[in-house]
């Protein structure tokens, strides 16, 4: 037989198989790849969430900027809110790649349809709030997100690679605020222990529900997009923050807290679910004034978006 004329058939590849094969290399998932139609829809519902949820979280803290202490004070917690600006954006770009546009996830997020983290329906009352969100809140998103930087979706992981640098700075200027107070006066102290009595329970709920409530996790453990469940992450973080409330000399507001030998880890107290998808459901303290104010810059930014976008079109047609 002429080998020349055989027309030369490509053994065909199951794009399923493909993309399994991918996850199970360890390496990424890229926008042009094929991907099954859940793990799209799976990874634009989390990020557009995480993305939100940096957006949404520069309320609680802008609202402190105008009455920081020191004018150093000021210039770290503007520059703070402004990282959390450029996570949105990097996240909103890592969504888009996945087929959907930055005003239909807005849409999404004013109607409702679109959830943020339940932790930014809470109001800050105290100069203290901007140590304990520092401390608590990053510190809780930091020990969430440094297992997505080996998330198996590309755009989504390099964005948490640079996100997590600058939540680690975060985490520590707001220890150092609280550390700061705690050498103050007698009021300073009183200040940082309430702010953490009432930020510990609501940080602690940032990691979802437990484990067997949790609708998304299995599957988006066999997919690798999380890497490890949300109870596992929340004993990571108490065991760590534990530790870090004795160098601040705080007291944590759960009389359950107790190291356990056997398990090597603290054992702790029940978390108020009910509180928790009072809040997640839309009927947090917070949460109608945070979608309103977020829905009113939207509405007010229409005309430098038009702006921007004629004169984007100007300059490529010239
Ligand atoms: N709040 O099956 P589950 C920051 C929802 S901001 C609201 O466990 P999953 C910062 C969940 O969406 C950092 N909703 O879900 C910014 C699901 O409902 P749907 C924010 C929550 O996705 C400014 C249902 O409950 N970080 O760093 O497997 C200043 C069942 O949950 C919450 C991220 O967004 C909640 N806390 O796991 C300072 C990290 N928890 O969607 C700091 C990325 C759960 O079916 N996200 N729900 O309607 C994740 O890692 C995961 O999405 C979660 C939840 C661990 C949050």
């Amino acid at each position: 037989m002429d080998t020349m004329t055989t027309t030369e058939t490509r053994p065909e590849v199951d794009p399923g198989d493909l993309f399994q094969a991918i996850i199970d290399a360890e390496q990424k998932i890229e926008p042009r790849d094929w991907m099954p139609d859940d793990y799209r829809k799976t990874l634009i519902r989390q990020i557009a969430q995480h993305a939100h949820s940096e957006i949404i979280g520069m309320q609680p803290e802008g609202n402190w900027i105008s009455r920081a202490p020191t004018l150093h004070r000021k210039a770290i917690l503007m520059a703070k809110v402004q990282d959390e600006a450029g996570h949105g954006l990097y996240l909103y770009s890592a969504a888009e790649t996945l087929g959907i546009t930055r005003d239909e996830m807005m849409e999404l997020l004013h109607a409702g349809k679109h959830k943020y983290s339940s932790i930014f329906n809470y109001p800050t009352l105290s100069w203290a709030d901007m140590g304990t969100i520092g401390w608590l809140v990053d510190g809780a998103a930091i020990t969430n997100q440094v297992m997505l930087q080996r998330a198996s979706y590309g755009p989504y992981s390099r964005a948490m690679v640079r996100i997590c640098k600058e939540e680690s700075f975060h985490q520590r200027q707001g220890f150092d605020i609280l550390l700061t107070m705690m050498g103050g006066s007698e009021t300073q102290r009183e200040m940082v222990q309430d702010s953490v009595d009432r930020w510990w329970w609501p940080s602690l709920m940032m990691f979802g529900p437990n484990d067997s409530e949790s609708t998304h996790t299995e599957q988006s453990m066999s997919w690798k997009i999380k890497r490890v469940s949300n109870d596992d992450l929340r004993q990571q973080f108490i065991d760590m923050t534990v530790e870090q409330s004795k160098v601040l000399g705080v007291t944590l507001p759960d009389p359950d807290l107790q190291w356990n030998e056997k398990r090597g880890h603290y054992d702790f107290g029940e978390i108020d679910w009910d509180e928790f998808w009072a809040v997640v459901e839309g009927n947090g303290p917070m949460n109608r004034e945070r979608i309103e104010n977020k829905s009113r810059a939207w509405d007010e930014g229409a005309w430098v978006r038009k702006a921007v976008l004629a004169h984007a079109a100007k300059e490529s047609s010239q």
